[in-house]
């Protein structure tokens, strides 16, 4: 596929996973994270497969974020596929007892830096009339589970950012999409759980979702025929029926 995507949070997870798939079909990727290390070592296995690039931002910060992907060189300018992935939930407390600054890191990451990103992005693909964005949100985004409060609001709110995008990027013919998962197993717990052994047992009577089983739905999206757009996809592993039924055999 002739095309080149933008993905963050490529370091890790499903960005990382996505990264790989996109690979197999040579399109040429664009991989962003703080950890340098990481993206040189993904970029060094994909560079068999397809062109890659590496943006070293936190997308936290407006100005590194629009600084990055405008520096981009001219082979990687013309970006035809967006994929907002970069997130993370911090904590898990009741909203009385929640940390200021695990709610701080959610809606600056989950939300304001989708926003960064994308603010840096939608421009080009406006002026060409064309490209795919791709939110990544989740079954917190669709439903409210007991100490999710801040989580699931900043998924809700990508949610809602991702209706607004279609609507309004309707009329230049660019398509917009959120996959939503259930439990997929990645950092996300290490990181929500700040790598408490609590962790570990997330995961642990059942078979999660693995980022590979995203990557493939995302690539299902984005290689649609030109008149298909997948707007909005809910994705459980079998064992999971809702944010709070998990059949675990424990
Ligand atoms: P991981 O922790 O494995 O990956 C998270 C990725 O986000 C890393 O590559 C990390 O890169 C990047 N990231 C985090 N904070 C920042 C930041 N401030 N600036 C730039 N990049 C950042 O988790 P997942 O792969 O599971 O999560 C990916 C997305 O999927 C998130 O949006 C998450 O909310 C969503 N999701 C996850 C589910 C799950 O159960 N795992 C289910 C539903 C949705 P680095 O640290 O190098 O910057
Ligand atoms: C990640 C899935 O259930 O931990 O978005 O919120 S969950």
């Amino acid at each position: 596929m002739n095309k080149t995507a933008l993905i963050t949070g490529a370091t890790s997870g499903i960005g990382k996973a996505t990264a790989h798939e996109f690979a197999k079909y040579g399109i040429k990727l664009i991989l962003c994270g703080r950890r340098q290390e990481r993206l040189d070592t993904i970029q060094k296995a994909l560079s068999k497969q397809t062109d890659v690039h590496t943006l070293n931002f936190d997308v936290r910060d407006k100005k590194s974020t629009i600084d990055a992907i405008s520096s981009l060189p001219k082979d990687f300018k013309t970006i035809d596929i967006l994929i907002n992935n970069a997130g993370n939930a911090h904590g898990l407390d009741p909203i009385q007892t929640g940390d200021l600054d695990d709610w701080d890191a959610m809606m600056d990451i989950n939300v304001k830096g989708l926003l960064y990103v994308s603010k840096a992005v939608i421009p080009q693909m406006t002026e060409r009339q064309s490209g795919h964005i791709i939110n990544i949100g989740s079954s917190a985004g669709k439903e409210v589970y007991p100490k999710g409060n801040v989580y699931c609001g900043s998924k809700h709110a990508v949610l809602a950012i991702t209706e607004g995008m279609r609507i309004d990027l309707n009329p230049f013919g660019i398509k917009v999409s959120a996959v939503n998962p259930g439990l997929v197993e990645t950092e996300f717990s290490q990181v929500r759980f700040k790598g408490d052994a609590i962790a570990d047992s997330v995961y642990k009577g059942y078979k999660a979702l693995q980022a590979e089983d995203v990557a493939e739905v995302i690539y299902f999206a984005i290689s649609r025929p030109a008149h298909v757009n997948i707007a909005d996809v809910l994705m459980f592993c079998t064992a999971q029926a809702s944010s709070t039924i998990v059949n675990k055999d424990l």
